[in-house]
């Protein structure tokens, strides 16, 4: 029986075109800024952001926590979606090694209102830590890959800058986002501060996240980066299907989203199932197992002897995520096994 893994776009693997890029790449120290392919990488990079300079990095997480540590002094306080990657999913390193404190909004779908930053600032006072950083995150992960679109995001910089609060945008999935929308990554680099964004995922490249930012931002985050031990020496190896990955795969990722939207409504219409189908904008698809009476252990149990690899998300809730090396026909197959499990 095929495997079909659909857990996550990080089980990508790298392309033949890849894998060559490394054997052709030539490299250097990149601590001391002489690796070419990554000097090549981070202007490339800068260049499809608009903005004045790029830093790599071997993880999202790692690109997220120095990118919020090079906005704030330990003990800030950084405004954020309560669902957040960040907060959920990265270990907590924001408090542990940044000491920041977040301060929760709730989004509709991940994304909120200028008005929630507004009422979550508490201004400065002697009580408070300091409110330094809003943090926004585009696609939103556990919102089910859903899309800030760039007004929203306007709307919200405005409000920071008013607030004098920068801000960061967790862009792992940020491609999905402007593909699904035709537009430019510029429209939202050129609204916010700084963004991260990951190589890793849907654009397949075998690991590496990049922030990006103005060169005197950047310059700061290097140094953090080399801190927390992210300075890497021949980091070429990375940086070459990196640029294999920024140049060949984004325009690809429409065919995620159309087998995410096929997914969706094949399971939609199954009994006991529940899709928020206005969530699914883009390559994730998450399910709600109430109606089912099973939890999502054993629902993922279950799929899994089918042959069908899926997160837990939840008590009760799952995740597929579309990704490349998943085809409509591997979409067709995970439907008629799903039906198989009712
Ligand atoms: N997300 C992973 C897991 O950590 C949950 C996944 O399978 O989706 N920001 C966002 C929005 C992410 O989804 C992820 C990874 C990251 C940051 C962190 O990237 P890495 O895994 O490279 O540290």
């Amino acid at each position: 029986m095929k495997i079909i893994d659909l857990r996550s776009d990080t089980v990508t693997l790298p392309t033949e075109e890849m894998i060559r890029s490394i054997t052709e790449a030539e490299f250097g120290d990149d601590v001391s800024g002489e690796d070419p392919t990554v000097n090549r990488l981070e202007e490339l990079s800068a260049d499809i952001f608009g903005t004045e300079s790029a830093l790599l990095m071997p993880s999202g997480t790692q690109s997220n926590l120095v990118g919020l540590m090079a906005h704030c002094k330990h003990g800030d306080e950084v405004i954020m979606d309560s669902e957040s990657h960040v907060y959920y999913y990265e270990v907590g390193g924001m408090s542990a090694v940044a000491g920041l404190i977040p301060r929760f909004i709730k989004g509709k779908r991940g994304v909120f209102k200028p008005d929630q930053v507004h009422e979550a600032y508490r201004g400065k006072n002697i009580h408070f830590p300091n409110p330094t950083l809003v943090e926004i995150e585009n696609t939103h992960n556990r919102a089910g890959g859903t899309i800030w679109k760039p007004q929203d995001v306007a709307a919200v910089t405005d409000v920071a800058r008013d607030l004098d609060m920068g801000i960061h945008m967790d862009g792992a999935r940020i491609f999905n986002a402007a593909v699904a929308l035709g537009i430019s990554v510029k429209e939202y680099a050129s609204k916010v501060d700084s963004i991260t964004f990951c190589l890793s995922k849907g654009l397949s490249a075998p690991l590496g996240s990049v922030l990006v930012g103005s060169e005197e931002y950047i310059e700061r985050s290097r140094k953090i980066r080399k801190m927390l031990g992210g300075g890497m020496r021949q980091a070429g190896i990375i940086a070459a299907p990196g640029i294999v990955a920024l140049t060949k795969m984004v325009s690809r990722l429409e065919e995620d989203h159309r087998n995410a939207r096929l997914l969706a409504d094949g399971l939609n219409n199954m009994e006991g199932l529940s899709i928020d189908m206005e969530s699914v904008q883009t390559n994730i698809v998450v399910v709600d197992l109430y109606g089912t009476g099973m939890d999502a252990a054993t629902f993922s149990a279950k799929a899994k002897n089918n042959g069908i690899l899926v997160s837990i998300f939840g008590p009760h809730s799952i995740r597929f995520v579309t990704h490349y090396g998943i085809g409509t026909d591997d979409i067709e197959t995970t439907i008629e096994r799903m039906e198989t499990i009712f």
